[in-house]
């Protein structure tokens, strides 16, 4: 029984369908099923197979778009449910996430902020145009584990520069690891600037801070 609304599930993510994924969210606590089972066995696995499809060039933007807001809806309806049962989540990590100042694309920026909720971490994603300094400050309000940016012009890249200098400045560099990404960047610029992490897209991005956080 399980199973079968497990692979509905994923299917409901691949198919970027979110009225199916809240309402298996639903089916699911009525059926009393554990959130997290839920989460891990059912949703993720969706979201994953997207991702990987994606990589294959198989499935294209949109269809990212459409399964991140998918999972998101599903999430949001088990969240109260996982709170109620007292069941949080194993936490792998605290993460503040922004696209840098200067800059508002926020699609692949939120996608990995989702993927990186998705997969166990708290998630701080303080949006678009962040100004280093609201980034330093929430790192310290939150004690996050791992500073996330992107960056999607070639001028504003330089901007990553900049918040890894700004937090040796303010001696938080050894307290926080710092990970790059975004479309012009890259990871001979990330090990020019410094950063600990890299990653080219979303997936690989949970990978990178589960590393990063030693999860
Ligand atoms: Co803009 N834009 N845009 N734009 N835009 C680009 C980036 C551009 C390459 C288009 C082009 O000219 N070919 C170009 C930049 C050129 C350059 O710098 N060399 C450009 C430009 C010039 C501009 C404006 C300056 C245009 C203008 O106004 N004249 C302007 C800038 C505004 C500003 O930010 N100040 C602008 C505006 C916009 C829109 C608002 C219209 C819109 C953004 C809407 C939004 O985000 N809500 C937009 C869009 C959509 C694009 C393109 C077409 C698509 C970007 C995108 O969402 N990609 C883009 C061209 C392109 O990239 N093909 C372009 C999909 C997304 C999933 O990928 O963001 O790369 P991406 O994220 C990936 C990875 O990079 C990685 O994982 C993600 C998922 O796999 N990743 C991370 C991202 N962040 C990460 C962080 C990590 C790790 C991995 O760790 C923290």
């Amino acid at each position: 029984m399980s199973k079968e609304l497990f692979e509905a599930m994923a299917q409901s993510i691949i198919d970027g369908e979110d009225e199916d994924a809240v309402r298996l969210a639903q089916q699911s606590i009525e059926q009393e099923i554990n959130p997290l089972d839920a989460i891990n066995s059912g949703f993720i696995s969706g979201l994953n197979e997207v991702g990987e499809q994606f990589g294959c060039g198989d499935m294209f933007l949109p269809d990212l778009v459409l399964a991140a807001e998918a999972m998101k809806a599903a999430v949001a309806v088990l969240e109260p449910e996982l709170a109620r049962r007292g069941a949080s989540r194993e936490v792998l990590g605290k993460v503040v996430i922004g696209t840098v100042e200067g800059d508002i694309h926020d699609i692949g920026k939120t996608l990995v902020a989702t993927m990186l909720s998705a997969n166990g971490f708290e998630v701080h994603d303080l949006g678009t145009n962040v100004a280093i300094q609201t980034l330093i400050e929430k790192v310290g309000e939150v004690n996050a584990n791992i500073v996330g940016v992107s960056a999607l012009l070639t001028t504003t890249m330089v901007k990553q520069k900049h918040l890894i200098e700004a937090l040796e400045e303010a001696g938080m560099r050894a307290k926080v690891k710092v990970l790059v990404g975004g479309a012009p960047v890259t990871r001979s610029w990330a090990e020019e600037i410094g950063a600990d992490g890299y990653s080219e897209d979303a997936i690989g991005a949970v990978a990178v801070a589960k590393q990063l956080a030693g999860a």
